[in-house]
């Protein structure tokens, strides 16, 4: 959910405590499922109540988890994690490659890679590992195995196994067939690495002929980390080489209201900061 957005913040319950009229600004409790959070609110009453003047008048200051993302790319996991636990968020929408198209990045994270998420002193840019974080600062939610659970291991397994095994050939691809100039593009490579990637996505085949899920019966974050592989393998066209039980499992992952409020959030993101709709994964050099 981001919380700037005037219908949204119209959906969750809104207290205001006080109101200074000299800078127009509401401090308030925001409660959304079940977290509630104290929230200074930047915002021109006068306008409160039309809709056309949306974010401007709506920042959040202090309290709100931030993450920094671009379309489709791996800041899609943290995204999807945000709407499954309901937590709220401001999304800040960056042009791929930030380190190229937005250096002011840098300065907040100097990998230049996406995502970062800050939450108060916590900063983090690691897409599983954020995940498994929004999880924990949860405390209890069935999005995450517990310890005590026989599917702890299990679970840890393959919430790094989709980053690490499984979308890691893919950007090889992507690099070398894709984002490269047509000079320093390598075929082969992107052949290879294609191949690779379908031979370890097919380990999966027996587990979800089993299962709907990848873990403990039950849709958990380590389904975000592998849903965001197969969300790439799809903008790579390799959806058509999925397996059958893979791809059943894809296609219920879709389904999720979460995930397709992921996809809307994002697009509504980038169209109301000026940034391109079109999914990182999708761009070519000109
Ligand atoms: N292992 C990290 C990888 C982060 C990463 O490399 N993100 C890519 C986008 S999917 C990026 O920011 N690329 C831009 C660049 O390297 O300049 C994660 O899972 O978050």
């Amino acid at each position: 959910m981001i919380i700037h957005s005037l219908d949204l913040l119209r959906q969750s319950r809104l207290s205001a405590l006080t109101h200074n009229r000299a800078n127009h600004r509401l401090r308030m409790r925001v409660q959304y499922g079940r977290s509630i959070q104290p929230a200074l609110v930047r915002a021109d009453v006068r306008e409160w109540h039309s809709p056309s003047h949306r974010t401007r008048y709506f920042e959040l200051e202090n309290s709100l988890i931030k993450l920094y993302h671009c379309m489709s790319a791996r800041s899609f996991r943290p995204l999807w994690m945000l709407e499954e636990l309901n937590i709220p968020y401001e999304l800040v929408i960056l042009p791929f490659p930030p380190r190229a198209h937005d250096r002011s990045y840098l300065n907040d994270n100097p990998l230049g890679t996406i995502p970062l998420m800050i939450d108060g002193d916590t900063r983090m840019t690691e897409s599983v590992a954020i995940c498994q974080y929004l999880c924990a600062r949860q405390g209890s939610t069935p999005l995450q195995v517990s310890a005590e659970e026989t599917a702890f291991g299990s679970y840890l397994n393959y919430l790094h196994f989709g980053e690490a095994t499984l979308t890691f050939p893919q950007t090889l691809v992507l690099r070398y067939a894709y984002f490269e100039t047509p000079e320093r593009r390598q075929p082969s490579v992107a052949k290879d690495y294609t191949t690779w990637f379908l031979a370890r996505l097919k380990t999966l085949e027996t587990l979800l002929t089993q299962d709907d899920y990848i873990s403990a019966n039950r849709f958990t974050a380590a389904d975000i980390s592998v849903g965001y592989a197969l969300m790439l393998a799809t903008h790579l066209q390799l959806e058509d080489r999925f397996t059958p039980a893979v791809a059943t499992y894809w296609q219920r992952l879709q389904r999720r209201p979460a995930y397709q409020q992921a996809l809307k959030v994002q697009k509504e993101a980038a169209r109301n900061q000026g940034i391109s709709e079109v999914p990182s994964p999708d761009l070519r050099p000109a």
